[in-house]
């Protein structure tokens, strides 16, 4: 069972910061928005926080020796910044350097080369409460000095950086449906605020190849986009669809590669799109060095104007009346146990849309992977429908490449059990379960498979 992948493949698995580490507060660490907006009632289910998660922070060393018996090549996790610069931007916490020193020096004594992102959501809950977080256009300052302070610390051994994990659910989630930290609610923020990411992004790669070119390591960014397919063969479902990638994607891919926002997103919302100056346009076009994708699932769309009214409309997917499309789902699709359809060729047609629009860039898929609720069993855990979900996406991803696509690495989405932001610990994205009491960790069945699969690829 090879899945027929080339021998350079990059086989992966990735976590985040505020989802595994815990040690809310120890070691100088200042709090994030995520430590605070747990607290607000109501909003994680179960008034669950990520005060202790997995306890990573303490057990990493643990964690590095289950990855290596999988035989990953690389691992991609996330620097908590208030970690780093408790208040944001002044002070550098020394414990926080030495953490993640020690990380990363456990992983390359076993051969496990670092990704590193610089923005998985845990933003200084000090930038948020003095300076409104990124609605403030001074934040792309203080990201690049902060990023800085990143190079500057571990570049000599990390060579592969992820600035942003997901500026569309960071801006949408967090500043449009509320439903992440910080929590708010409006129609306009997330435009202001995803503006702000992307020439956050422009100015740390900016940083990078200005002063940390004798480094000589890569940076990107990692953009998570679902696949939309045309409800119908009606070329105005067809144009909605196409119209709905540009604004999940294209808002923060066509910038890097092309300079601007898609003009569907400047025609459609007029003045409520910012816009980027001369100078910021030439610092984002060509801010890549490769694509990063996380990808989860797929929805059908309709256009707004002509789309059946019976079709049962599901989800907003991001401020969907802006884009006058309707979105639904196929019912006999299977789902994952966060309601997300499992529709592996969804992925196949992304992949091959992305490198249409781009002209074949070398993507890696930074996450994907489903949450299904597994428990064990007499010290095993069965999780026979991830194995099923990864097996299929995992051919999707092969058939790309037959296509093609320059896929060159693939990072499952998760290594372990974690916490799952608004969910709480409810839903689990792990091929490692985690007994969040007692700490144990538990390869799945799903783990066992991947290490499996890898073995076989490198033959
Ligand atoms: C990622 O985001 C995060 O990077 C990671 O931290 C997280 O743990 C992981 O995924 C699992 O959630 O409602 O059917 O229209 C995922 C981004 C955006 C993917 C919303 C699914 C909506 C599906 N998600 N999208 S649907």
């Amino acid at each position: 069972m090879t899945l027929g992948f080339p021998k350079d493949f990059t086989w992966g698995t990735a976590t985040s910061s505020y989802q595994i580490e815990g040690a809310w507060q120890k070691d100088g660490k200042g709090l994030s928005i995520w430590d605070a907006f747990c607290r607000i009632p109501g909003r994680v289910v179960n008034g669950e926080n990520g005060d202790i998660a997995c306890d990573h922070y303490h057990l990493f060393r643990e964690d590095v020796r289950l990855m290596s018996d999988m035989g990953v090549d690389a691992y991609r996790f996330s620097i908590a910044w208030p970690r780093i610069l408790p208040g944001g931007y002044g002070d550098v916490n020394k414990e926080g350097i030495r953490f993640y020193h020690e990380l990363i020096d456990t992983l390359l004594e076993k051969n496990i080369t670092p990704w590193v992102t610089l923005y998985h959501w845990d933003l200084p809950l000090a930038l948020e409460m003095q300076h409104d977080g990124w609605l403030n256009p001074n934040i792309a300052d203080w990201f690049a000095n902060y990023a800085a302070v990143c190079f500057e610390h571990f570049g000599d051994r990390v060579k592969h950086w992820i600035t942003l994990n997901e500026p569309w659910c960071a801006a949408v989630l967090g500043y449009g449906l509320g439903v992440h930290a910080p929590g708010r609610v409006s129609a306009d923020e997330p435009y202001i605020a995803g503006h702000n990411l992307m020439r956050a992004h422009g100015k740390a790669v900016q940083v990078y190849r200005d002063k940390f070119q004798h480094q000589r390591g890569q940076i990107a960014l990692s953009n998570n986009c679902d696949w939309r397919e045309p409800l119908s063969e009606h070329p105005a479902d067809k144009a909605a669809a196409q119209r709905s990638l540009e604004f999940f994607l294209g808002w923060f891919a066509d910038p890097v590669y092309f300079g601007d926002y898609p003009a569907v997103m400047r025609e459609m919302l007029g003045k409520r799109l910012p816009e980027f100056s001369e100078e910021e346009k030439a610092q984002l076009k060509g801010s890549a060095d490769f694509l990063g994708l996380n990808h989860y699932t797929t929805m059908l769309v309709a256009d707004a104007g002509t789309g059946p009214v019976e079709i049962n409309v599901r989800g907003n997917g991001g401020m969907a009346e802006d884009q006058a499309v309707l979105l639904s789902e196929d019912p006999t699709w299977k789902q994952t146990s966060m309601g997300w359809n499992v529709v592996p060729w969804g992925f196949r047609k992304l992949l091959k849309w992305i490198d249409q629009r781009y002209d074949s860039p070398e993507i890696y898929v930074m996450e994907n992977g489903c949450a299904y609720d597994n428990h064990p069993q007499d010290g095993e855990v069965e999780d026979t429908e991830r194995v099923a979900f990864l097996q299929e996406y995992l051919k999707a991803a092969s058939k790309a490449i037959s296509d093609g696509v320059n896929l060159k690495g693939y990072f499952l989405w998760s290594f372990m059990d974690n916490f799952e932001w608004a969910e709480g610990y409810a839903k689990q994205f792990g091929i490692h379960y985690v007994d969040f009491k007692t700490g144990q960790r538990i390869p799945k069945a799903s783990a066992h498979w991947y290490a499996e699969l890898i073995k076989s690829n490198r033959k």
